[in-house]
Protein backbone atom coordinates (compact mmCIF):
# COMPACT_ATOMS: atom_id res chain seq x y z
CA UNK A 1 0.00 0.00 0.00
CA UNK A 2 1.31 3.37 -0.93
CA UNK A 3 0.99 5.77 2.17
CA UNK A 4 0.94 9.14 0.95
CA UNK A 5 3.91 11.65 0.93
CA UNK A 6 3.30 15.09 2.16
CA UNK A 7 5.92 17.87 1.08
CA UNK A 8 7.21 20.04 3.98
CA UNK A 9 8.37 22.51 2.27
CA UNK A 10 9.94 24.24 5.20
CA UNK A 11 11.84 21.63 6.18
CA UNK A 12 12.51 20.96 2.71
CA UNK A 13 13.93 24.80 2.89
CA UNK A 14 15.69 24.70 6.28
CA UNK A 15 17.41 21.48 5.28
CA UNK A 16 18.54 23.45 1.57
CA UNK A 17 19.88 26.30 3.84
CA UNK A 18 21.54 24.06 6.20
CA UNK A 19 23.34 22.81 3.49
CA UNK A 20 24.53 25.76 1.90
CA UNK A 21 25.71 27.22 5.41
CA UNK A 22 28.21 24.21 5.55
CA UNK A 23 29.55 24.75 2.19
CA UNK A 24 30.50 28.46 3.13
CA UNK A 25 31.74 27.20 6.57
CA UNK A 26 33.86 24.31 4.55
CA UNK A 27 35.10 27.36 2.27
CA UNK A 28 35.59 29.82 4.52
CA UNK A 29 37.68 27.49 6.70
CA UNK A 30 40.07 26.48 3.63
CA UNK A 31 40.60 30.56 3.04
CA UNK A 32 41.02 31.13 6.72
CA UNK A 33 44.28 28.04 6.08
CA UNK A 34 45.01 29.65 2.82
CA UNK A 35 45.58 33.19 4.28
CA UNK A 36 47.28 31.83 7.68
CA UNK A 37 49.70 30.00 5.62
CA UNK A 38 50.66 33.06 3.13
CA UNK A 39 51.44 34.53 6.67
CA UNK A 40 53.48 31.67 7.66
CA UNK A 41 55.55 31.38 4.63
CA UNK A 42 55.62 34.77 3.10
CA UNK A 43 55.82 37.24 6.74
CA UNK A 44 52.66 38.86 4.61
CA UNK A 45 49.20 38.17 3.46
CA UNK A 46 47.42 39.32 0.29
CA UNK A 47 44.05 39.11 1.71
CA UNK A 48 42.69 41.85 3.53
CA UNK A 49 39.46 40.84 4.89
CA UNK A 50 36.75 37.75 3.69
CA UNK A 51 33.01 37.99 4.84
CA UNK A 52 30.44 35.74 3.80
CA UNK A 53 26.63 35.29 3.85
CA UNK A 54 23.78 33.08 2.89
CA UNK A 55 21.01 35.61 0.41
CA UNK A 56 18.03 36.07 2.17
CA UNK A 57 14.92 34.96 1.31
CA UNK A 58 13.70 38.24 0.20
CA UNK A 59 16.77 38.26 -1.81
CA UNK A 60 16.40 34.72 -3.56
CA UNK A 61 12.46 35.53 -4.04
CA UNK A 62 13.58 38.63 -5.71
CA UNK A 63 16.30 37.50 -7.75
CA UNK A 64 13.48 34.18 -9.07
CA UNK A 65 11.18 37.03 -9.82
CA UNK A 66 13.35 38.93 -12.00
CA UNK A 67 14.77 35.66 -13.65
CA UNK A 68 11.04 34.33 -14.46
CA UNK A 69 11.47 31.37 -12.70
CA UNK A 70 9.12 29.77 -10.43
CA UNK A 71 9.97 29.52 -6.38
CA UNK A 72 10.32 26.27 -6.10
CA UNK A 73 13.68 24.75 -4.10
CA UNK A 74 14.68 22.91 -6.83
CA UNK A 75 14.91 25.22 -8.95
CA UNK A 76 16.45 27.61 -6.44
CA UNK A 77 19.23 25.17 -6.31
CA UNK A 78 19.53 24.94 -10.01
CA UNK A 79 19.41 28.94 -10.74
CA UNK A 80 20.66 30.70 -8.31
CA UNK A 81 24.71 30.23 -7.82
CA UNK A 82 25.40 32.98 -4.89
CA UNK A 83 23.17 31.70 -2.09
CA UNK A 84 26.13 30.87 -0.36
CA UNK A 85 28.48 33.66 -0.92
CA UNK A 86 32.10 34.85 -0.31
CA UNK A 87 34.45 37.86 -0.67
CA UNK A 88 38.06 38.58 -0.43
CA UNK A 89 39.14 41.57 -0.36
CA UNK A 90 42.67 41.99 -1.26
CA UNK A 91 45.38 45.34 -1.80
CA UNK A 92 46.30 44.40 -5.96
CA UNK A 93 44.79 42.97 -8.60
CA UNK A 94 47.02 40.56 -9.41
CA UNK A 95 47.17 38.95 -6.21
CA UNK A 96 43.44 38.28 -7.14
CA UNK A 97 44.67 35.66 -9.78
CA UNK A 98 47.01 34.34 -7.66
CA UNK A 99 44.22 33.75 -4.94
CA UNK A 100 41.65 32.16 -7.47
CA UNK A 101 44.68 29.86 -8.89
CA UNK A 102 44.90 29.00 -5.23
CA UNK A 103 41.91 28.02 -4.65
CA UNK A 104 41.56 26.12 -8.19
CA UNK A 105 44.15 23.81 -6.78
CA UNK A 106 42.20 22.54 -3.84
CA UNK A 107 41.65 19.36 -4.48
CA UNK A 108 38.38 19.20 -3.34
CA UNK A 109 36.70 22.80 -4.89
CA UNK A 110 35.29 22.24 -8.27
CA UNK A 111 35.50 25.30 -9.97
CA UNK A 112 32.24 25.09 -12.25
CA UNK A 113 32.00 28.91 -13.78
CA UNK A 114 34.16 31.87 -14.02
CA UNK A 115 33.17 35.68 -14.62
CA UNK A 116 36.28 37.94 -14.77
CA UNK A 117 34.60 41.40 -14.78
CA UNK A 118 38.45 42.28 -13.78
CA UNK A 119 39.43 42.20 -17.75
CA UNK A 120 35.94 42.77 -18.66
CA UNK A 121 33.77 45.15 -16.59
CA UNK A 122 30.72 45.42 -16.78
CA UNK A 123 28.91 48.14 -18.80
CA UNK A 124 28.45 50.57 -15.47
CA UNK A 125 31.85 49.67 -14.75
CA UNK A 126 31.54 46.77 -12.13
CA UNK A 127 34.60 45.29 -11.63
CA UNK A 128 35.38 41.93 -9.69
CA UNK A 129 36.74 38.45 -10.59
CA UNK A 130 33.93 35.65 -9.64
CA UNK A 131 34.22 31.83 -9.60
CA UNK A 132 31.09 29.65 -9.20
CA UNK A 133 32.65 26.41 -7.13
CA UNK A 134 31.28 23.80 -5.63
CA UNK A 135 32.36 21.75 -2.79
CA UNK A 136 31.38 18.38 -1.10
CA UNK A 137 28.84 18.33 2.26
CA UNK A 138 28.98 15.01 4.01
CA UNK A 139 25.63 14.14 5.10
CA UNK A 140 24.97 10.86 6.61
CA UNK A 141 28.13 9.33 4.81
CA UNK A 142 27.02 11.20 1.08
CA UNK A 143 28.36 13.68 -0.56
CA UNK A 144 26.55 16.36 -1.89
CA UNK A 145 28.08 18.97 -3.93
CA UNK A 146 27.26 22.44 -2.83
CA UNK A 147 27.52 25.86 -4.93
CA UNK A 148 29.38 28.45 -3.43
CA UNK A 149 29.91 31.99 -5.09
CA UNK A 150 33.47 33.84 -4.31
CA UNK A 151 34.01 37.21 -5.28
CA UNK A 152 37.60 38.70 -5.59
CA UNK A 153 38.22 42.25 -5.79
CA UNK A 154 40.51 44.78 -4.34
CA UNK A 155 39.59 47.12 -1.91
CA UNK A 156 39.38 49.89 -4.56
CA UNK A 157 36.92 47.40 -6.88
CA UNK A 158 35.19 46.89 -3.44
CA UNK A 159 34.17 50.29 -2.15
CA UNK A 160 32.68 51.11 -5.74
CA UNK A 161 30.66 48.37 -5.82
CA UNK A 162 29.10 49.10 -2.01
CA UNK A 163 28.41 52.11 -3.20
CA UNK A 164 26.92 51.09 -6.47
CA UNK A 165 24.60 48.13 -4.77
CA UNK A 166 23.31 51.11 -2.76
CA UNK A 167 22.29 53.12 -5.57
CA UNK A 168 21.27 50.71 -7.37
CA UNK A 169 18.57 49.80 -4.72
CA UNK A 170 17.59 52.79 -3.81
CA UNK A 171 16.62 53.56 -6.87
CA UNK A 172 15.13 50.01 -7.79
CA UNK A 173 17.78 49.79 -11.27
CA UNK A 174 15.94 53.08 -12.03
CA UNK A 175 18.51 55.73 -10.99
CA UNK A 176 19.26 59.00 -12.36
CA UNK A 177 21.76 59.27 -15.31
CA UNK A 178 24.13 62.11 -13.87
CA UNK A 179 24.65 59.47 -10.74
CA UNK A 180 25.40 56.73 -12.69
CA UNK A 181 27.57 58.97 -15.19
CA UNK A 182 29.86 59.52 -12.35
CA UNK A 183 29.74 56.28 -10.83
CA UNK A 184 31.32 55.08 -14.62
CA UNK A 185 33.95 57.75 -13.97
CA UNK A 186 34.57 56.34 -10.57
CA UNK A 187 35.19 52.79 -11.56
CA UNK A 188 37.60 54.17 -14.55
CA UNK A 189 39.51 56.22 -11.57
CA UNK A 190 39.08 53.18 -9.18
CA UNK A 191 40.77 51.26 -12.43
CA UNK A 192 43.73 53.71 -12.69
CA UNK A 193 44.24 53.53 -8.90
CA UNK A 194 44.67 49.94 -8.81
CA UNK A 195 46.93 49.99 -11.34
CA UNK A 196 49.41 52.40 -10.12
CA UNK A 197 49.24 51.18 -6.75
CA UNK A 198 50.32 47.76 -7.53
CA UNK A 199 53.10 49.57 -10.18
CA UNK A 200 54.73 51.26 -7.62
CA UNK A 201 54.11 47.98 -4.97
CA UNK A 202 55.79 46.15 -7.66
CA UNK A 203 58.66 49.22 -7.61
CA UNK A 204 59.32 48.80 -4.22
CA UNK A 205 59.86 45.47 -4.48
CA UNK A 206 62.44 45.88 -6.68
CA UNK A 207 64.67 47.56 -4.23
CA UNK A 208 66.50 46.59 -1.13
CA UNK A 209 66.24 48.26 2.61
CA UNK A 210 69.46 50.35 1.61
CA UNK A 211 67.22 52.38 -1.77
CA UNK A 212 69.23 50.71 -3.97
CA UNK A 213 67.95 48.72 -7.01
CA UNK A 214 67.96 45.25 -7.10
CA UNK A 215 69.61 44.98 -11.26
CA UNK A 216 67.83 40.66 -10.95
CA UNK A 217 64.91 42.21 -10.21
CA UNK A 218 61.79 41.12 -12.66
CA UNK A 219 59.26 43.46 -12.26
CA UNK A 220 56.13 41.68 -13.60
CA UNK A 221 53.17 43.84 -13.27
CA UNK A 222 50.36 41.53 -14.06
CA UNK A 223 49.75 37.49 -13.10
CA UNK A 224 49.52 35.98 -16.60
CA UNK A 225 47.35 32.28 -16.78
CA UNK A 226 45.74 31.26 -19.55
CA UNK A 227 43.03 29.73 -17.39
CA UNK A 228 42.31 33.44 -16.17
CA UNK A 229 41.21 36.52 -17.39
CA UNK A 230 38.31 34.55 -19.83
CA UNK A 231 34.63 35.43 -19.33
CA UNK A 232 32.73 32.21 -19.56
CA UNK A 233 28.85 31.57 -19.92
CA UNK A 234 26.57 29.33 -18.71
CA UNK A 235 27.49 25.67 -21.09
CA UNK A 236 31.22 26.72 -21.86
CA UNK A 237 33.87 24.10 -20.66
CA UNK A 238 35.40 26.03 -17.84
CA UNK A 239 38.62 25.58 -16.45
CA UNK A 240 38.61 21.31 -18.02
CA UNK A 241 35.31 21.07 -15.86
CA UNK A 242 32.37 20.52 -18.57
CA UNK A 243 29.09 21.49 -17.97
CA UNK A 244 28.25 18.00 -16.71
CA UNK A 245 29.57 19.38 -13.28
CA UNK A 246 26.65 21.15 -12.92
CA UNK A 247 24.35 18.19 -13.62
CA UNK A 248 26.84 16.44 -10.97
CA UNK A 249 26.01 18.94 -8.82
CA UNK A 250 22.32 18.75 -9.33
CA UNK A 251 22.71 14.86 -9.07
CA UNK A 252 24.50 15.18 -5.78
CA UNK A 253 21.50 17.38 -4.43
CA UNK A 254 19.01 14.79 -5.41
CA UNK A 255 20.94 12.32 -2.79
CA UNK A 256 20.15 14.72 -0.05
CA UNK A 257 16.32 15.21 -0.91
CA UNK A 258 16.08 11.81 -1.02
CA UNK A 259 17.02 11.45 3.23
P1 LIG B 1 23.19 40.88 -4.15
O1 LIG B 1 22.14 41.73 -3.57
O2 LIG B 1 24.57 41.48 -3.97
O3 LIG B 1 23.15 39.46 -3.67
P2 LIG B 1 24.73 33.81 -12.71
O4 LIG B 1 25.60 33.48 -11.51
O5 LIG B 1 25.55 33.96 -13.95
O6 LIG B 1 23.61 32.83 -12.87
P3 LIG B 1 24.26 36.38 -11.51
O7 LIG B 1 23.98 35.89 -10.11
O8 LIG B 1 23.53 37.58 -11.97
O9 LIG B 1 24.00 35.19 -12.53
O10 LIG B 1 25.82 36.57 -11.66
P4 LIG B 1 26.83 37.74 -11.38
O11 LIG B 1 26.85 38.71 -12.48
O12 LIG B 1 28.10 36.98 -11.12
O13 LIG B 1 26.32 38.48 -10.08
C1 LIG B 1 26.41 37.90 -8.83
C2 LIG B 1 26.62 38.93 -7.76
O14 LIG B 1 27.73 39.80 -8.11
C3 LIG B 1 25.47 39.89 -7.54
O15 LIG B 1 24.49 39.29 -6.73
C4 LIG B 1 26.19 41.05 -6.85
O16 LIG B 1 26.52 40.74 -5.51
C5 LIG B 1 27.48 41.11 -7.66
N1 LIG B 1 27.30 42.01 -8.81
C6 LIG B 1 27.14 41.64 -10.11
N2 LIG B 1 26.99 42.72 -10.88
C7 LIG B 1 27.05 43.80 -10.06
C8 LIG B 1 26.97 45.21 -10.30
O17 LIG B 1 26.80 45.69 -11.42
N3 LIG B 1 27.10 46.03 -9.20
C9 LIG B 1 27.29 45.53 -7.95
N4 LIG B 1 27.40 46.40 -6.94
N5 LIG B 1 27.35 44.20 -7.70
C10 LIG B 1 27.25 43.36 -8.74
P5 LIG B 1 22.97 39.81 -6.77
O18 LIG B 1 22.11 38.68 -6.37
O19 LIG B 1 22.66 40.43 -8.10
O20 LIG B 1 22.90 40.94 -5.70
Amino acid sequence: MNLPVFYDLTEDWNRTMFLYDSALRIVNTKLEIMSNQFMMTNHYNPIEHITSRLKTPESIAKKMDHNNRELTVPNIVKYINDIAGIRIVCSFESEIYNIARLIKKQADIKVLKIKDYIMFPKENGYASYHMIVSVPVYMQGHAIETKVEIQIRTIAMDFWASLEHKMYYKFEGNAPESIKKELKECAEIAGYLDRKMMAINNEIKGYNKEGERMPDYNSTVYASDEDFGKLVDDDADVLGHSADVDEDVDKSFENWESF
